[in-house]
């Protein structure tokens, strides 16, 4: 009778002891699930704000805000390349995503991007190969922003593939120099934001 009474709470407690292990694995995995609930959560704000822009990207051509993976700064959004094309390449990439070659209007945007050029020579939208200076997005070249490296431009013909040097680079030390065309550099891309074609 006694050992059957013991039995019997035997029972009991194993039933109590599996019954905690089951409340405990439950509160793990409640606390487990609690954690990623805020993580997607703490996500939401970030992920809503890049869907609400790229929708209204999509409705405006383009033109209101800046496509995932460029750079929104001042009025204008730009994409930094990590390969390497010649000038004529860079330019054509840039066009085929609605925007030009990096054009510097004043020491403030020479500032953002030589930080973001960093020890890479990149292309800018400025060439000389129809004669004179021009920016490709039609800026003035004689009045406007201009930071060449000391006795550059020097259209310098030293180059082993032959002809000279008529497109712009900025150089690791933020500087520009002309270079030959066909040398293969990265590039920037520009788009300006809110522009209404
Ligand atoms: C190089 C320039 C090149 C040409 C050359 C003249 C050390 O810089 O990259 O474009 O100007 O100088 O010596
Ligand atoms: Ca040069």
């Amino acid at each position: 009778m006694e050992f059957s009474a013991l039995d019997f709470h035997g029972g009991r407690d194993n039933k109590l002891t599996a019954w905690a292990a089951t409340a405990d694995k439950q509160q793990q995995d409640l606390k487990a699930e609690h954690s990623t609930l805020l993580l997607h959560l703490k996500h939401f704000p970030p992920d809503l704000r890049v869907l609400t822009c790229q929708l209204a990207f999509r409705q405006s051509n383009g033109t209101q805000c800046c496509p995932v993976n460029w750079v929104e700064h001042g009025g204008s959004c730009y994409w930094f390349s990590r390969g390497g094309l010649t000038w004529a390449e860079a330019e054509a990439y840039c066009r085929l995503e609605n925007a030009h070659l990096l054009v510097i209007n004043s020491w403030e945007e020479q500032k953002f991007v030589a930080k973001r050029t960093g020890s890479f020579h990149v292309w800018i939208g400025l060439t000389d190969r129809n004669g004179s200076w021009k920016w490709v997005d039609g800026t003035e070249y004689r009045s406007s922003y201009k930071n060449w490296a000391i006795t550059q431009p020097d259209n310098w013909q030293g180059h082993e593939e032959g002809g000279s040097e008529d497109c712009a680079e900025i150089l690791p030390s933020g500087y520009w120099n002309d270079n030959f065309c066909e040398q293969v550099n990265r590039w920037a891309c520009e788009k300006r934001r809110n522009v209404t074609h």
